[in-house]
């Protein structure tokens, strides 16, 4: 039996064409289930839905044996026990620095004042600022980071952008470009070991199904 740890949402949405181009299509919609452990077609495939950031921590300790994540999680999480053998190239994104738009983000950086920001994401945020030599407070939140400039929380945010509709109607807009973000296949070290004879075809098909 393989474990497959998904989120519901845009990744399970999107890695149900790499399912299907193994056959394996899932028996119910987490959407519209409340079932967090989904069975497929497939007997030896079932799905279990956790939070995206939870997919590496199930993989890691073997729960699942395999999973789909963002390369935010991923870098959040560490990669500890993990494989990444593959870039899905899907659910993109961009991490970016946003702030209101009266806020002079560039002259602040290049005076070294040191700058409030909120974000879910500690430890890109941590690295990124630590690279560019720039003083920071981070202040961690678990949502809406939008809307802490406004609220007077931060002057900025780091956050994932994806159409920017969402900068757009809270006024702030993308001032730094962090990286670019897309989701990986991920197998856990040991399941790797032990289920490598179900697991390496899987790679294969997903890996013809990526589209560039
Ligand atoms: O929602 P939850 O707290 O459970 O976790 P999550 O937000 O990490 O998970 P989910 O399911 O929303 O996203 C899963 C993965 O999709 C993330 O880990 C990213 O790798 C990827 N992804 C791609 C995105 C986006 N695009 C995205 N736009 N994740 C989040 N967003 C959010 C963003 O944080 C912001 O609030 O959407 C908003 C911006 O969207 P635009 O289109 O208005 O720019
Ligand atoms: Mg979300």
């Amino acid at each position: 039996m393989i474990t497959l740890a998904l989120s519901k949402g845009r990744i399970f949405t999107e890695t149900l064409p790499f399912l299907a181009a193994a056959g394996i299509y899932p028996l119910e919609d987490p959407e519209t289930s409340r079932k967090l452990i989904i069975g497929t077609n497939n007997p030896d495939l079932r799905i279990v839905v956790v939070r995206a950031s939870d997919v590496p921590t199930y993989v890691q300790y073997g729960a699942a044996d395999m999973g789909v994540a963002g390369k935010d999680s991923l870098y959040e999480h560490g990669g500890s026990g993990l494989y990444i053998p593959l870039d899905l190239n899907i659910a993109k994104c961009r991490m970016c620095v946003a702030c209101p738009r009266d806020f002079d983000y560039r002259s602040k950086v290049r005076r070294g004042a040191r700058l409030r920001i909120a974000t879910k994401y500690m430890k890109y945020s941590r690295d990124y600022y630590a690279r560019i030599g720039v003083h920071v407070d981070l202040i961690k939140l678990y949502g809406s980071m939008e809307l802490a400039p406004i609220a007077g929380l931060s002057d900025a945010i780091v956050d994932l952008v994806s159409t920017g509709a969402t900068l757009k109607a809270n006024d702030l807009v993308e001032v730094e470009t962090i990286d670019h973000v897309s989701s990986r296949l991920i197998v856990g070290q040991t399941a790797m070991k032990l289920k490598r004879q179900e697991i390496l075809p899987l790679i294969e098909i997903f890996e013809k199904t990526v589209k560039k």
